[in-house]
């Protein structure tokens, strides 16, 4: 069947129902714009989206030296050719008239155009006074997971060893830094365990504060196939919203925000009493169950509910489901990344499938999910806080490995501390200490926590601020220097998922004027630096893409992220493949620990853990002692309250997050049409009781206060727990009518004006989702309705009390496929989805208790 559907109604398209163990049907989604038949596309260009973690592999029309459209790759592992609303409509930003397309300089206070010689001879005088008056320590660089493998790799060199600075990490910081500790935590190295393929197989699927049908819709589009078809999974849902899959879960548990550790606990706590634990893979492959046994004894489900604020017998359902599962498939996202005990709470995942034995095998895995796009390389080229290759950088064999592939003196490479992350690196600007800040591919100004201290912190005189960015962001215009950069679809590199699949993507078009791919920016900065290796030779020794990516092959080579096996040949016209890919395994790997814990051994581990509750580093001797044959290690740890609770000034939880429709500060997604209708101003959701309570109507303007600042957005009343307030973290300010921001007058609408300047004491990844919160009324909305979607967790209480949204005409995509014509996606389809989890709810529970 070849069906044209609006993508912005039913995000989700037709279903394509399949059963347990069956391949997923393909489905090809394509989006061309108007007046463009396939037949007048010149050339289709092979690329995956940058939008999501998921890497949908996806083809780029080109008409007449112009993009014009995308079509999902058929044979691709990831998406089996299906694409996500922000893959079909996001790539219309490229084109905007707004690029930078030329470099621009602050002179007199004002930005102003210049050639690419005075930004670079600016960027490289500043770097030289610094270098001689104040040490490498006064240059610090804060990146992103939004570029290619190439270019971090590129810049993690110059960073370290050219410059010779500790501080440089990406806004992955805020991304996966938890992801990337709780693998440390469990396994002893970074490495996504599990597979998307996982979902074929798995009969139970567990989603820890993952809203996965927003945030990687075409996997959600594979849930609702395998729970379409025979022998569906059963899924549990903890997030404290009525996401689409906490609608469709068969056990869904709401928790008060930052209780996620009790819960866990809890949870653990029923699968050790029922005796549901795997005790031979247990005795075989881990170290410290006894521990845990002893710290979970007392967390019974009624302690949890208590704190949690979710029925007992909830708790109870949740374990049936988990502790019966055949193979059980994980996820767990920024709900817990972003929360309280962030860290602690991710490794209790990882331990539930420790004692149960479901590691490894088709449909038993953990996902500790990325987001970005690129977040895997951030962290695997040791472009955030780590080592090229998860290289432990307290053990001096693997800095002296480094320093081998670099030909430079071990001493070179910053490892007498750990490496500084973002958090701290703005510490240290705002202190005075770093002197220069490089940023690429990210918008502080909007994203980081407490933005009137970020504001200040990169207003400052003494701060020397570049920002290489496609648009003149909130950020750029703070800064000294101004780098236009070219972006996907407009330069060629690699780049890695969630689930550890390789894409190559493609230059299908020129970038707009002077603006030059990042991995270009880089290599000229290290060529004026005049960068030299121990031997008086160029630093950096490749000079573009492809000889980037080779030598990257040489410094993963050995190490778990071994990229030896790949070429840009083997990449093209065909499906990405997944790391570990070496000549031995030239198909790449499905699965991290099918037979044992590779990487843990004290000889090889990226890291020697840390401990959970002050996040201090153990040492190679405490490792070793407690985990001396590398295997995987179970970490007990206990709840603790989240440090901002609600009083009487503050009586709401406040937590923030993304919407469907858009793609974080928005410079992409607005930028598209469909997208930015869909969603185009802040709101703020609150359940039906609270609004009820203090005579608060839909579409009321709000303001919303914290001890940091306050924000103001119209008021949306869904099903979300009471005493909870969501605002999405999208808003900036650059394309408001009144102005430019804060300071002239707007309303402040950026989520990032009431969060706090506090991070997990593990990972330092930010609380961007534990914070308490006044709420008062500004205006009454009189008939108005928020500009939130319908289709999403922001639905309404009332279904129908506000217009759906939809995308009519522009937003028609066309499917070709097997598709049942059902998309089972819209208003109406709600209550049948929710009869659906009654249901398999029940049923199931029960069923598998018998
Ligand atoms: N549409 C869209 N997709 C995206 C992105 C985007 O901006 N837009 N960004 C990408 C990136 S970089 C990322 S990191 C991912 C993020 O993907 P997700 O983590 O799925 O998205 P979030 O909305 O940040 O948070 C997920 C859920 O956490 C819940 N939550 C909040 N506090 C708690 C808590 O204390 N406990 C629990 N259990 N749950 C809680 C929220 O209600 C929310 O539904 O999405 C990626 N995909
Ligand atoms: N309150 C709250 N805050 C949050 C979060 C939350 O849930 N709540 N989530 C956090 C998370 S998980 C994330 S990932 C961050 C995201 O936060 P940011 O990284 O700040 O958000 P983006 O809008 O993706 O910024 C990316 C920038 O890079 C530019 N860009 C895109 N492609 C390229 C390229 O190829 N080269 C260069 N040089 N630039 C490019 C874009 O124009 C954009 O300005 O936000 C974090 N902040
Ligand atoms: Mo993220």
């Amino acid at each position: 069947m070849d069906a044209s559907v609006d993508r912005i109604a039913r995000p989700w398209g037709s279903r394509t129902p399949y059963g347990r163990h069956e391949p997923w049907p393909v489905r090809v989604d394509t989006y061309l714009e108007e007046g463009v038949e396939p037949g007048s596309v010149q050339r289709w260009v092979q690329a995956a989206s940058i939008l999501h973690s998921d890497g949908d592999a996806m083809d780029i029309a080109v008409v007449d030296g112009r993009m014009a459209g995308v079509r999902g790759r058929a044979d691709d592992r990831v998406n089996h050719g299906r694409l996500g609303p922000k893959d079909l409509f996001g790539w219309q930003a490229n084109a905007s008239p707004d690029r930078l397309t030329r470099p621009l300089v602050r002179r007199d206070g004002h930005l102003t155009g210049c050639d690419w010689a005075t930004a670079m001879d600016r960027i490289v005088a500043r770097s030289r006074e610094l270098l001689e008056k104040r040490g490498p320590g006064a240059i610090g660089f804060y990146t992103t997971g939004q570029l290619f493998l190439e270019e971090y790799y590129t810049l993690a060199l110059l960073a370290r060893a050219g410059i010779g600075t500790p501080h440089l990490d990406g806004n992955t910081r805020l991304c996966t830094a938890t992801a990337s500790e709780a693998l440390k935590e469990s396994f002893g190295c970074d490495g996504q365990p599990g597979s998307y393929d996982d979902l074929d197989h798995a009969d139970a699927i567990a989603l820890f504060g993952h809203n996965i049908a927003e945030t990687q819709p075409v996997q959600w589009m594979r849930v609702l196939d395998r729970l379409g078809g025979p022998d569906p999974p059963r899924l549990v849902c903890v997030d404290p919203r009525p996401t689409r899959v906490a609608r469709t879960a068969a056990v869904h548990l709401a928790p008060r925000l930052g209780t996620n550790v009790a819960l866990l606990n809890a949870l653990l706590h029923e699968i050790i009493r029922t005796d549901r634990v795997d005790h031979a893979y247990i005795a075989a492959h881990t170290v410290g169950y006894e521990e845990l046994v002893s710290r979970v004894k007392e967390c019974t489900p009624e302690w949890a509910a208590a704190i949690c604020d979710v029925p007992a017998a909830r708790i109870g359902e949740a374990a049936e489901v988990l502790g019966t599962a055949d193979r059980l498939l994980s996820t767990v996202l920024q709900g817990v990344y972003q929360s309280h005990q962030a860290t602690a709470a991710a490794v209790q995942v990882n331990n539930l499938h420790l004692i149960r034995g479901m590691l490894g095998r088709p449909g038993a895995g953990v996902l500790q999910m990325n987001g970005q796009p690129t977040a895997q390389n951030t962290r695997e080229c040791g472009a955030d806080g780590n080592l090229p290759g998860f290289r432990n950088w307290q053990n001096d064999s693997h800095v002296a490995d480094l320093a081998r592939v670099w030909n430079v003196d071990p001493r070179t490479i910053p490892h007498y501390a750990p490496p500084t992350h973002a958090m701290q690196m703005f510490r240290y600007a705002e202190q005075g200490s770093i002197r220069m800040l490089w940023i690429n591919g990210t918008n502080p100004a909007v994203s980081l926590p407490d933005l009137s201290r970020v504001r200040s912190i990169l207003s400052q005189d003494r701060l020397f601020v570049i920002v290489q960015d496609l648009f003149l962001t909130e950020t750029a215009q703070l800064a000294d220097v101004v780098l236009p950069a070219a972006t996907w679809g407009e330069k060629t590199g690699t780049f890695t998922n969630a689930d550890r699949t390789v894409h190559l993507s493609d230059k299908a078009v020129e970038p707009p004027g002077e603006a030059k791919p990042d991995l270009d920016i880089f290599l000229d900065y290290a060529a004026r630096m005049d960068f030299r290796d121990k031997d008086g030779g160029p630093l950096v020794t490749w000079h573009d893409p492809e000889s980037a990516f080779e030598a990257w092959k040489r410094c993963s080579a050995g190490r778990p992220c071994d990229y030896t096996g790949l070429t840009y040949d083997r990449l093209r016209g065909r499906s990405g493949i997944q790391w570990p890919c070496t000549e031995q395994t030239p198909e790449g790997t499905e699965r991290l620990y099918t037979d044992t814990i590779d990487w843990a051994h004290p000889d090889v581990c990226e890291s020697y853990g840390k401990d959970l509750v002050t996040g201090a580093a153990d040492d190679a001797v405490e490792y070793r002692s407690l985990n001396p044959d590398g295997k995987a290690m179970i970490k007990a740890a206990s709840y603790l309250p989240p440090h901002e609770t609600p009083d009487a000034a503050y009586p709401f939880q406040l937590t923030t997050g993304r919407t469907l429709y858009h793609f974080h500060t928005r410079t992409k997604t607005a930028r598209a049409p469909q997208l930015n209708a869909a969603a185009p101003e802040v709101w703020v959701e609150v359940s039906a009781a609270d609004a009820a309570a203090l005579g608060l109507d839909e579409g009321d303007l709000v303001e919303v206060t914290t001890p940091r600042g306050a924000l103001r957005g119209r008021l949306r009343t869904t099903g979300i727990r009471p005493g909870l307030l969501f605002v999405p973290f999208h808003y900036g300010y650059w394309d408001t009518e009144a102005g430019h921001g804060p300071g002239d007058g707007t309303p402040a609408r950026a989520a990032n004006e009431t969060t706090i300047t506090d991070w997990d004491p593990v990972s330092k990844q930010p609380l961007f989702k534990t914070a308490a919160a006044a709420l008062r009324l500004v205006e009454r909305g009189n008939g108005r309705s928020a500009p939130a979607p319908t289709t999403t967790a922001s639905a309404p209480f009332r279904a129908g009390a506000v217009p759906s949204t939809t995308g009519g005409t522009s937003a028609l995509a066309g499917q070709a496929g097997d598709t049942d014509g059902e998309e089972g996606e819209g208003n109406k389809e709600d209550e049948d989805g929710r009869e659906d989890r009654e249901d398999r709810g029940k049923g199931q529970v029960e069923g598998d208790s018998e």
